[in-house]
């Protein structure tokens, strides 16, 4: 009996299989699917499906695909994306879509019963898994800066690649050397098309990527074995087709000439533009603004008040530095003849000052003199202007 509860536990199931057999409710699987058609956009971009209920239908046909993940040089920050969603139930939801084989942040094992258990996994996968890499791969002194279970990241990835059926290079790190890869790059930091140039790859970068751009490329392959049209850096186009100035929810303010000169200043308050802070954004091609991270809405750099650093572009994030600002190229910078946020006081001569003093001394006077006029009881105290006039014995100095 256990036995084969085991076997139905590890054979290739669907997802609808492995959704009925986990109690996950039909509702979330379509939750999940119309978060994935819009942050993706799967089955709208990539398929011709157009509601959550053709794409979970489509779907759950399709055999959970088997993922190898492996980290190399990175913070773990791809992983957390794609885990640290804001409701722990789609977390789960998305380790039931996916069958994970490898992971050695989420595996309970180490030592030899981790290096066992890839070894398991290449073996009866062969061929026909993902193999996902986060991370940057170190190539300087033979790769001695990084090593799994005794041998160089370097021999690892050649050695487990070479069997995938395909690779997804998430991170920028993994992409093209990320965080790693920045001046003096002391270990010699690579992404995984400059090692295995003529693979079947699919560039993720971002410092973290959207993990939903990961799932919609991860479950096109898994439905037809096809990745989706990429650029000329191996990007999906469908989450890198525009650059992030293109939608900014700031870019009415970039427009109107209103930016942010300081955190914190009244520009930042009110949301301004952020381009003088150095923002990339309109140098960046990524879907941050429509497809926020963890679930909640506006959490995405510009959508909490910080400049985009283009950590999705391999020209830009940790070579350009933070608070440069970036060339506009394909749109005209904005006027300088728009007035700043702050304008220093100026100062007035003293000669303005005497002009001005005796322009308002004579209109006091003249006010004096009327309101005693307009007071119908004689010497009346409570008058404006009664009582005894400045400069007299017992009024104010004049
Ligand atoms: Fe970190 Fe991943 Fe940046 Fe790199 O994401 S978020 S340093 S891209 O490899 O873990
Ligand atoms: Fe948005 Fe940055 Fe463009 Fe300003 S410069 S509109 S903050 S992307
Ligand atoms: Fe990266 Fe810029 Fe998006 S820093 S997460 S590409 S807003």
């Amino acid at each position: 009996m256990l036995g084969s509860l085991v076997a139905a536990a590890t054979a290739l199931e669907t997802i609808d299989e492995r959704m009925l057999r986990c109690g996950i409710s039909r509702r979330s699987f379509l939750v999940f699917c119309s978060t994935l058609m819009i942050a993706a956009p799967y089955g709208l971009a990539i398929t011709n499906k157009t509601t959550p209920e053709e794409v979970a239908a489509g779907l759950g046909k399709v055999t959970r695909p088997s993922i190898i993940w492996l980290h190399f040089q990175d913070c773990t920050g791809c992983t957390e994306s794609l885990l640290q969603t804001s409701h722990p139930d789609f977390a789960d939801l998305i380790l039931n879509v996916i069958s994970l084989e490898y992971h050695e942040t989420l595996m309970a094992g180490s030592g030899l019963q981790a290096r066992q258990a890839l070894d398991e996994a290449v073996q009866k996968h062969a061929g026909k898994f993902i193999l996902v890499v986060e991370g940057s791969i170190p190539t300087k002194n033979q790769g001695i800066y990084m090593k799994l279970a005794g041998r160089p990241a370097l021999d690892v990835l050649a050695d487990i690649g070479g069997k995938a059926a395909a690779i997804i290079a998430i991170g920028s790190c993994a992409s093209w050397g990320g965080i790693p890869s920045a001046d003096p790059d002391p270990t010699g930091a690579v992404g995984v098309a400059d090692l295995l140039p003529s693979h079947s790859i699919i560039n993720i970068p971002g410092c973290p990527p959207n993990p939903y751009t990961m799932l919609g490329v991860v479950l096109q392959y898994a439905a037809d074995g096809t990745f989706p049209e990429t650029d000329d850096q191996r990007r999906p186009k469908f989450a890198f087709d525009r650059d992030i100035h293109e939608h900014c929810p700031r870019r009415a303010h970039f427009d109107a000439g209103k930016f942010v000169k300081q955190y914190g200043d009244e520009g930042h308050r009110e949301g301004w533009c952020l381009y003088e802070m150095g923002c990339k954004g309109p140098d960046t091609h990524a879907g941050c603004s429509t497809r926020h991270f963890n679930d909640i809405p506006d959490v995405w750099p510009i959508g909490i008040g910080a400049p985009c650093i283009g950590c999705t572009e391999k020209s830009v994030a940790f070579k350009v530095p933070m608070f440069e600002v970036v060339k506009l190229h394909t749109i005209a910078a904005p006027p300088s003849s728009y007035a700043p946020i702050t304008t220093t006081k100026g100062t007035i001569s003293p000669l303005a000052t005497g002009l001005v003093g005796l322009g308002v001394g004579a209109l006091a006077g003249a006010g004096y003199v009327a309101s005693r006029k307009f007071s119908k009881v004689e010497d009346d105290e409570s008058a404006p202007g009664s009582g005894p006039g400045p400069g007299t014995e017992s009024g104010p100095k004049a």
